[in-house]
């Protein structure tokens, strides 16, 4: 990695915990139509994942890769429109949170059916090969997720076709308030049979983005997929209504220590690469103004309720 690409990555971080956190007071506000699902402490394992990716390849996120989004261009502004329903967002109130992609961005959309997108990104793995082009398809699974039969026929499939799949499962500590061993038998790393495993710290945000370029590799040059396990940990609870009272908070406040972004600042720092001054201040206020802007914009029209669902014409 060199300077320029740690100081997105940094960037990309900062900007997600700060467009969160702008997210909660909305939500304690009242403002959102749902709660909010936030990635604090994991923003490593969905932004240096996402931003080793090339332009040309395609993402499908899940809730907590809100900063692989960013990465892809997905503005604050459309997260704020689409979190507070209002008709300029990007599912024009239809949907919330980051329930939303974008083909042109390459990004396929999110859904709730934890599990699901593997398969469908095992198909989007399968038309590149078929069409002969360098490309690779990323999505992410939390080690709840990955108990779904959903997983298993997706990187299946894709190991028995050797597709450009990476599947990036997130060993975050819980599923709810569920903890790992109440529901596997083994770590996260021994589910993905076939598949190329790579284990990496996934607060060490360095070390996911060259695991990542490495997972890249290895798709591209034909080998099948990569079970990319980060190894993190959920600070906050599973969304804004759940207090994490099943947590221990002598856990809690260990992998507070490992918080991601102080940590890449000092390896920044160790290489003597220089943050951007005043970056913090620059994201808080370009956040406060695409909030101000999407609180201003106007609600649905009900008599819109189903543009956009049923194909127009004969
Ligand atoms: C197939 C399916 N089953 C159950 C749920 C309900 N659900 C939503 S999030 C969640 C926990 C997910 O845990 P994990 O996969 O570890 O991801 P994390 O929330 O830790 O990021 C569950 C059970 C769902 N969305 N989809
Ligand atoms: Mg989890």
């Amino acid at each position: 990695m060199d300077h320029a690409t740690a100081l997105r990555l940094h960037e990309a971080m900062l900007l997600t915990r700060l467009t969160e956190e702008r997210l909660v007071k909305l939500f304690r506000q009242g403002k959102t139509l749902g709660s909010v699902y936030r990635s604090l402490g994991q923003e490593a394992t969905a932004c240096a994942t996402a931003l080793a990716l090339g332009p040309e390849d395609v993402i499908a996120p899940l809730i907590r890769n809100l900063g692989s989004m960013l990465v892809r261009g997905v503005q604050p502004e459309e997260i704020f429109l689409q979190y507070l329903g209002r008709a300029t967002g990007p599912t024009g109130g239809r949907d919330h949170n980051n329930h939303f992609g974008g083909i042109g961005r390459g990004i396929v959309a999110t859904t709730s059916m934890l599990g699901a997108l593997i398969p469908v990104m095992a198909g989007v793995a399968l038309s590149f090969k078929q069409r002969n082009e360098r490309r690779v398809a990323m999505t992410w699974i939390g080690d709840g997720g990955s108990s779904t039969g959903a997983f298993y026929e997706g990187l299946n499939i894709a190991v028995v076709q050797k597709l450009p799949l990476i599947v990036v499962g997130e060993a975050n500590g819980y599923a709810f308030s569920t903890p790992p061993e109440r529901q596997m038998a083994g770590p996260l790393s021994s589910r993905a049979q076939g598949a190329f495993t790579l284990t990496v710290d996934g607060n060490d945000a360095a070390a996911v983005y060259a695991a990542a370029a490495e997972a890249r590799q290895h798709c591209l040059a034909g080998l099948g997929p990569v079970f990319l396990v980060c190894e993190t940990f959920r600070l906050s609870g599973h969304a804004e209504h759940d207090d994490q009272h099943y947590v221990d908070p002598a856990l809690l406040e260990a992998w507070r220590q490992k918080d991601p972004i102080p940590r890449f600042e000092a390896w920044m720092g160790q290489r003597h690469w220089p943050l951007e001054t005043g970056l913090a201040e620059r994201l808080a206020a370009a956040l406060a103004a695409a909030a101000d802007q999407a609180l201003a914009a106007p609600w649905p029209d009900p008599a819109s309720l189903t543009a956009g669902v049923f194909e127009s014409g004969s």
